[in-house]
């Protein structure tokens, strides 16, 4: 049976643009609903991984703590961001739990150490024995406040969790969803012009690099370029589909293996 990972993304289920503490929880009710109608038409294992927005980004950024914790304001932060991040991850499980769907919380801080903000150890023990237990297990993750060998602690991002996962897991397939249409030739929020560029591969990979900028929220991970960055980095030979999943039918689709508008990377 095919395995896939489904990134929610931050900006599609909170005030993101906001930079307000508020998830929206219909929003991710109509993505589970869309979970489980593909579920029932389809045989496939899922992980989903959700991000952030504000219940992350905003105390990061209001702490000062990314880069590094130290002292005991630091310390609050921390443990302050990552509290958040289960207050968002609790309205996930209660959605899906309501929806019919068995949602299995994976605490990241508990499971990942990094090194200079990078993942150094990552026990994915846990989430290979859920999946084996049952395909109707869904294991979710999110982006989290971990420790971190040379900064204390350090931010792991929901994008960066997505590939080391992917690659480890060996996945099928990897499906980003956030609130936009893909990458564009530049962010369409504020380029009404903006072209949507239908795949990413050797070829135009720097090209694009250039022109997606860093988030216009507040995002301490780099928003969309640090997105393209990870799959960069260590998403060879995995499908990734960038994809609006805020537009109705799209998870499901997306998740059905038919059309969805979007942008396709596919690396050698
Ligand atoms: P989170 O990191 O909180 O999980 P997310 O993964 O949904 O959030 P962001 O990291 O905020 O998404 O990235 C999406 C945002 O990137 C869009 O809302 C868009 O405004 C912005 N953006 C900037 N440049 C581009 C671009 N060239 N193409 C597409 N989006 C872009
Ligand atoms: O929104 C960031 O996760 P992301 C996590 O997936 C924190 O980048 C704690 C800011």
């Amino acid at each position: 049976m095919k395995t896939y990972i489904l990134k929610i993304g931050g900006s599609s289920v909170t005030e993101k643009d906001a930079n307000e503490r508020e998830a929206r929880a219909d929003d991710i009710r109509g993505i589970a609903k869309e979970i489980k109608n593909a579920k029932k038409k389809a045989g496939f294992r899922l992980i989903v991984v959700h991000g952030a927005g504000p219940f992350g980004h905003k105390l990061v950024k209001d702490y000062g703590i990314n880069d590094g914790v130290r002292g005991v304001r630091d310390i609050e932060g921390f443990v302050r961001t990552h509290n958040s991040m289960e207050d968002l991850n609790k309205v996930f499980m209660d959605v899906f739990r309501e929806v019919g769907l068995l949602g299995f919380p994976i605490q990241p801080s508990a499971c990942i150490v990094q090194d200079n903000r990078r993942i150094t150890s990552f026990d994915t023990g846990i989430i290979d024995r859920l999946l084996e237990m049952s395909n109707d297990i869904i294991p979710i993750l999110y982006g989290d406040m971990v420790i971190d060998e040379s900064l204390g602690a350090s931010v792991v991002s929901g994008d960066a969790i997505v590939p080391y996962l992917a690659r480890k897991l060996k996945v099928d397939k990897v499906l980003m969803g956030t609130d936009v249409d893909g990458i564009f030739s530049a962010d369409p929020k504020t380029n009404p012009d903006a072209k949507l560029i239908e795949t990413i591969g050797p070829g135009n990979l720097s090209t694009v690099l250039e022109k997606v900028s860093e988030a216009v929220t507040v995002d301490v991970t780099q928003g969309m370029k640090g997105k393209i960055m990870k799959i960069a980095e260590s998403l060879q030979g995995i499908e990734v589909l960038i994809f609006n999943i805020k537009k109705k039918g799209n998870t499901e689709n997306a998740l059905r293996d038919l059309k969805v508008k979007g942008t396709r990377i596919m690396l050698p």
